[in-house]
């Protein structure tokens, strides 16, 4: 079986929200794939610092900082990174914050905010992107769900219904786009130690919980997101469209 099947040679790939955490690291897998990875975020400093260790392992990164609530930004970001760099081939909808509280104490505005960065997010990058893969007719659109496109968990009620959102946005542009060439598929992560989750992971009680009701009986480290990105941007994938690839640790096939 030839790995060109996973090579991403000559595609550049646009990463949201790749300053830190998963988004980093999956720019650095793609990176390592082959592709040319643009990373994103709002903060130009951690960029930059992102940057400095693609570059120091010979990927080649280009930056691109816009606020991917922000629709107008993001068409004007997409379109500059296409006219500057080259054809966006590769895209990862990643950019997502957490807000946690009982959904009876959760305030409209943060509810809101929720819903701009994960959910808004992917249809306004997904769209301006797609917009120029439509022309070419090729493209992949990879948009991070979670374990919460599945499930719920007390007091991430608003994040899961996001990333609810996020799953069935991901059934409507395969619907919308797979004919025009592009394939649209997303990745659910469950509980991963990442920046997002510190608070999680320095709890003693949620640590307990998470080991036990994850069968694989740890945290996922990101590095293990890797290879279901690289497999959905590559040739691979050709005739996959529509798909959630859990990353869990086999928490959703067990009770
Ligand atoms: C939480 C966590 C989860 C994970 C992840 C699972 O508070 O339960 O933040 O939501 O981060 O999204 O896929």
């Amino acid at each position: 079986m030839s790995l060109k099947l996973f090579d991403l040679s000559g595609k550049r790939a646009l990463v949201t929200g790749s300053g830190q955490g998963i988004g980093l690291s999956l720019a650095e897998g793609l990176g390592r794939a082959g592709a040319r990875v643009v990373i994103n975020g709002r903060d130009e400093a951690k960029l930059a610092r992102a940057a400095e260790q693609l570059s120091a392992q010979g990927i080649a990164v280009e930056q691109s900082a816009f606020d991917v609530t922000d629709p107008k930004a993001v068409v004007e970001a997409v379109d500059a990174i296409e006219k500057d760099h080259g054809p966006i081939d590769i895209l990862v909808n990643n950019a997502g914050i957490q807000r946690r509280a009982p959904l009876e104490e959760f305030e409209v505005d943060t509810w809101r905010e929720v819903m701009r960065t994960n959910l808004d997010s992917v249809f306004f990058v997904g769209q301006a992107v797609a917009r120029h893969m439509i022309k070419r007719g090729r493209g992949k659109i990879i948009n991070i769900g979670s374990l919460m496109s599945a499930a719920a968990r007390y007091s991430v009620a608003p994040y899961t219904a996001a990333k609810g959102g996020v799953r069935n946005l991901t059934f409507g542009m395969c619907t919308d786009w797979a004919r025009h060439g592009l394939q649209i598929n997303a990745v659910g992560p469950g509980y991963f130690a990442t920046p997002l989750n510190q608070a999680l992971v320095e709890n003693p009680d949620f640590d307990r919980w998470l080991k036990a009701r994850t069968p694989a009986g740890r945290w996922g480290r990101v590095e293990e997101l890797q290879g279901a990105v690289i497999f959905l941007a590559s040739p691979g994938s050709d005739f996959v469209n529509g798909q959630i690839l859990y990353v869990d640790g086999g928490v959703l096939a067990t009770l």
